[in-house]
């Protein structure tokens, strides 16, 4: 497997292995996920992908999403992104599936707004305009390493609110059904997730964010826009334009993505499974009442203290004893 740089600070393009490798060899997986741990973001070129081989290779990584209510392919394992109707005309610019592209360009992180949020997102491309249509990214492990560390110690264990309806309602108050909004209360999480293999905090916000618990909404909703506008400030993101037979991995954990906007009478078609965050992926220190890493690293370093201090005062008494015997 050889890696090659994509973006600036994260991403690689990986080359002598594909989506058929990390499906059935154990090994070629593991190489794989040790790379989107390291680099977010994957690119694999020329790939003959099929649904079946797309959610093969996913699986491997963890549980699969099944794709929600009110999106095209509810209840099965591929999120259909496409601007063709059944009867192969495009659809019109009204229609739900242009809104939803256009909620997908806001800068988001994939099913932040569930219950069981996204370790990470595959996205394989079918049919591709002539221009435009790319899928940019930021890495919000970078962002966070920016943040001045004042601010960093302030954020560290803020709550944050995501909620679908939050990036849906800013495109179009109706493109959410009352049925899907009952389907998708919002939820709470911690506003950095931790990467249990190799320790790097990432901000976790993005579309779907907006209360910052102790905070008005007003000046959550501000707070949030700032953290999205620096982590992807131009020169910090990979604007990936789509070739045939690409397939894009990120891990939802420590990016922000969003599509562009391609030309109305083109045709565009990718397919993503998304695969489900486990504990061991970090996720049971996102939950807010699950001892942070702040908390953890209090408890230790508080223990550590404890021994000194047992240890500072072992040393007293054995002076005092050998004081004792000098006499
Ligand atoms: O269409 C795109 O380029 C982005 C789609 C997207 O946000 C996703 O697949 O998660
Ligand atoms: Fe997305």
């Amino acid at each position: 497997m050889e890696l090659l740089p994509l973006g600036p600070g994260f991403g690689v393009e990986v080359r002598g292995i594909g989506l058929i490798d990390g499906a059935s060899s154990d090994r070629a997986y593991r190489s794989i996920r040790a790379a989107l741990e390291e680099h977010s973001v994957l690119l694999f070129r020329e790939q003959a992908v099929a649904d079946d081989v797309q959610a093969a290779f996913s699986r491997a990584f963890g549980p699969l999403e099944l794709v929600k209510i009110g999106s095209v392919g509810a209840g099965t394992f591929y999120n259909r992104l496409h601007n063709i109707a059944a009867d192969g005309t495009l659809v019109p610019e009204t229609h739900q599936q242009t809104l939803t592209a256009r909620a997908n360009q806001l800068w988001h992180t994939d099913s932040s707004f569930k219950a069981t949020p996204a370790l990470a997102s595959v996205l394989s491309a079918r049919t591709i305009p002539d221009y435009g249509g790319e899928t940019e990214f930021a890495s919000t492990r970078l962002a966070w390493s920016r943040l001045p560390r004042a601010m960093q110690l302030r954020l560290r264990d803020a709550i944050v609110t995501h909620a679908y309806a939050n990036s849906r309602d800013q495109i179009d108050p109706g493109l959410m059904t009352p049925a899907e909004r009952a389907a998708l209360p919002p939820v709470r999480w911690r506003m950095t997730w931790r990467n249990p293999v190799n320790n790097r905090t990432a901000l976790y916000i993005a579309s779907h964010a907006y209360g910052i618990e102790g905070m008005g909404e007003s000046e959550a909703r501000a707070l949030l826009a700032e953290l999205i506008a620096d982590a992807t400030r131009p020169e910090f993101t990979y604007r990936h334009q789509w070739r045939p037979g690409d397939v894009l991995m990120w891990d939802n954990r420590a990016t922000m993505h969003r599509g562009h906007p391609w030309a109305r009478d083109q045709a565009r078609s990718m397919v993503r499974t998304t695969i489900s965050a486990v504990d061991a992926d970090g996720l049971a220190e996102l939950r807010p009442g699950s001892p942070s890493a702040t908390e953890v690293y209090r408890e230790m370093r508080d223990a550590a203290h404890a021994i000194d201090v047992a240890e500072a005062h072992a040393m007293d008494c054995g002076d005092a004893l050998r004081g004792r015997h000098r006499h």
